[in-house]
């Protein structure tokens, strides 16, 4: 009984979020069959690659375009029991040139090791001659050794450092023991390897050696398993999902010398989940209770999805939603909304991809959020009401139209054909004032003229297009 009242109670907080309001986003495959995809990456090139990670195999591989490549791009032997496992992977910010790949695992030793190792890519694999040891560290604590927490997110920052998330293996008293990596992020300098290898102006900074004194690599730290973490390019600083116990799941804006909270007192007993997570400890931006366990996280800066500009997006384990979150001016504060419900069961991350839509990760793919319209054209205030022609017109497979509304309008955009049936809606949905630009993919229809119209509060309008095949 006690039981089914903590799922209804889960149940009941998980209906009580918010919907947004304008409209549902549509899902669509991009590739199915994979094996716990934990991670992906777009290539920073002009390949067209997407990286990803076999959790529970150690392998590393690549789509190309929409096509898995044969074989693997890297294989780790890995400890699989619990969260170990594959578990972050980042592209050096001068792949293009030095072709450097970092990858975060678990190493099955008797009792296993986290790592992080640089690969260099040589004929689009990684050329295992090259390995360089960064980070290494045994998952045994004072408390026993777990299998759980050992986060992985590797990214790197605007100051070209890379930062490890380093979960705390379930022994809450390392997060703010600062003699130990464990519940930290920490800095290190990414061509240098293990273990004197630190930022030498890390905040705990003393002598370099991590085994004396402060462990000399930490950057932030009272954190007990930031599984997501990702680089807002626009403030260079980082975020992360944080997960708590059976409460206080976090997002939290990753500061240098911070301290995030997580302790002992806030692991078991009855008041467990009031343990203050706010001053003097850095409260996190967002929280929640029950857990959901969030997973990936990405600032999301692409104009496919106006709406979600500058917003923070994150996926989590536990009811496999996707979720954006808007900053306060101050940024010490998000206002979180859920954004979609794919139905795909647990997912583990979300980027946005160098074409700038929205991927994510399921267990057994990975699928793009549709667009609900294309981007607002630029920041202008037009003055009335416009449905420009299309362009190209005539066109082949694919144009742009572009419209304006001066004022908040509920606007409706439909193609129809020369018999005046409806073929498809591009819009329908409330917009702010603005210029718009959305696309209209005719790939599926065959040539001949076409309408579409626009209705914006009282303003209608009709133009023809031409698709040429
Ligand atoms: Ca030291
Ligand atoms: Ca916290």
């Amino acid at each position: 009984m006690r039981r089914l009242l903590a799922i209804l109670l889960i149940v009941f907080e998980f209906r009580g979020e918010k919907f947004f309001a304008q409209g549902s986003y549509t899902i669509q495959p991009v590739e199915v069959g994979l094996n716990i995809p934990v991670r992906f990456a777009f290539a920073p090139d002009s390949t067209g690659r997407t990286f990803y990670l076999e959790l529970q195999t150690g392998n590393v591989k690549v789509i190309k375009g929409t096509v898995a490549q044969n074989g693997t791009w890297l294989h780790v032997d890995v400890a699989t029991q619990g969260e170990r496992g594959l578990l972050g992977i980042a592209f050096d910010p001068d792949f293009s040139n030095n072709r450097y790949v970092y990858v975060y695992y678990t190493a099955p030793f008797t009792t296993p090791r986290n790592r992080v190792e640089r690969y260099t890519e040589v004929n689009f694999r990684a050329d295992t001659s090259s390995r360089l040891l960064l980070y290494e560290q045994s998952v045994a604590t004072p408390c026993g050794v777990y299998t759980n927490h050992n986060s992985g997110a590797l990214v790197f920052g605007t100051d070209r450092k890379l930062y490890i998330s380093v979960g705390e293996n379930f022994c809450s008293q390392l997060a703010e023991d600062l003699s130990d990596p464990r519940g930290k992020i920490l800095r290190i300098e990414p061509n240098v390897p293990s273990p004197n290898n630190a930022v030498t102006t890390n905040p705990f900074y003393d002598d370099g050696d991590p085994t004396t004194g402060y462990d000399d690599r930490i950057f932030a730290f009272g954190l007990r398993n930031s599984f997501g973490m990702t680089l807002n390019s626009f403030d260079s600083t980082i975020y992360a999902t944080e997960n708590g116990p059976d409460c206080n799941d976090e997002v939290n804006r990753i500061l240098v010398g911070d301290d995030y909270g997580w302790r002992p007192e806030c692991q078991t007993g009855p008041t467990h989940c009031s343990c203050a997570q706010d001053s003097p400890y850095k409260p996190p931006l967002w929280q929640i209770t029950p857990t959901i366990a969030p997973t990936g996280i990405v600032v999301y800066h692409g104009t496919f999805y106006p709406e979600l500009d500058g917003k923070i997006l994150f996926v989590d384990y536990n009811f496999g939603s996707l979720r954006a979150g808007t900053l306060t001016p101050a940024k010490d504060s998000l206002n979180v909304t859920i954004i979609s419900q794919p139905g795909l069961g647990s997912l583990f991350d979300i980027v946005e991809g160098t074409d700038g839509y929205i991927y994510f990760s399921y267990a057994s793919g990975i699928s793009r959020l549709n667009p609900l319209s294309t981007g607002v054209a630029n920041g202008n205030s037009p003055s009335t009401f416009f449905l420009r022609q299309n362009y190209p017109n005539p066109f082949n497979n694919s144009t742009v139209i572009e419209y304006e509304i001066p004022q908040e309008s509920y606007v409706r955009i439909a193609v129809y054909d020369g018999i005046g049936k409806l073929i498809t809606t591009l819009v329908d949905q409330h917009q702010p004032a603005g210029v718009y630009r959305i696309q209209f993919d005719a790939k599926s229809l065959s040539s001949g003229v076409y309408f579409y119209t626009i209705k914006a509060g009282s303003f209608t309008d009709t133009k023809q297009l031409q698709l040429i095949k």
